[in-house]
């Protein structure tokens, strides 16, 4: 082990509350800082920037599940799988597509509808950026990878996702007015169940990090994550620069 790890193997834990401070710090890192998301949430972007957003972070969404049902696929813990599993309903839905159920993918297909593009374009993911695509299989594969404690708290990114989502909903129906408000339902369903999920991603931080050393790991699978929806719009951005020919443009 090197000089540096070992020093941080060896000193005390941070209090459980300084630990949760040290991951709320992070904050500054989170990609609502990111000048494309600025940018969107000043209702800056034209409706070919949004449509190229819209259909590149269905990506990731399509992807969470699948990244969840990997951590339920490694997680030998009965309780904390059947907590889990949750989150897979959440986005895949659990009734007919049509009702409230219908779940958090569904909802991002309105969105995409709303925004102009169609159920077969989203799916069809072509309009889906080389570096979204990477930095989403990174996420997956990591979470494949990991432990599930690992994995659990890689969402902890979530943290800071309420005053995302209560950006868009604040600023896109004056910004945006051609997007139609019922494309918007997800970023408002999601406030209260990401909260409930950083609750929980949060006590499987505390029972795991029970050395400075995994804690000190944890700060960095979080930064991790940061650096995967960072570069998510840092592809997004470039793809979908204000002079994009129109031909080319979504
Ligand atoms: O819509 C989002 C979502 O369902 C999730 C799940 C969670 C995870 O498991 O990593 N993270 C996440 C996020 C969602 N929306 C992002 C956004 O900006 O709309 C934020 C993202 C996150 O903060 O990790």
């Amino acid at each position: 082990m090197n000089a540096v790890l070992e020093r941080v193997a060896n000193e005390a834990s941070w209090s459980a509350p300084e630990f949760e401070s040290r991951l709320r710090a992070k904050e500054s890192g989170y990609h609502i800082h990111h000048p494309f998301n600025q940018r969107l949430n000043r209702g800056e972007l034209q409706p070919f920037q949004v449509r190229g957003w819209v259909a590149n972070r269905f990506y990731y969404q399509v992807c969470i599940p699948i990244k969840d049902a990997a951590i339920l696929s490694n997680c030998p813990d009965r309780d904390a799988r059947r907590h889990w599993i949750q989150r897979v309903l959440d986005h895949d839905g659990h009734g007919d597509y049509l009702d409230a159920a219908a779940g958090g993918i569904e909802a991002w297909v309105r969105l995409g509808e709303a925004v102009g593009l169609t159920r077969d374009m989203l799916w069809s993911q072509k309009l889906v950026v080389p570096g979204v695509r990477f930095a989403v299989q990174a996420y997956v594969n990591f979470a494949r990878q990991a432990s599930w404690q690992e994995a659990a708290i890689s969402s902890l990114t979530e943290m800071f996702a309420p005053k995302i989502h209560a950006d868009r909903l604040s600023t896109w129906p004056t910004c945006y007015p051609w997007i139609e408000a019922e494309g918007l339902a997800y970023f408002r369903s999601r406030i209260p169940l990401a909260a409930r999920d950083v609750q929980h991603g949060l006590q499987i931080a505390r029972d795991w990090c029970c050395t400075r050393e995994r804690q000190q790991r944890a700060l960095d699978i979080v930064q991790f994550k940061l650096d995967v929806l960072w570069s998510m719009l840092d592809a997004i951005e470039r793809a979908y620069p204000d002079d994009l020919a129109p031909e080319q443009r979504p």
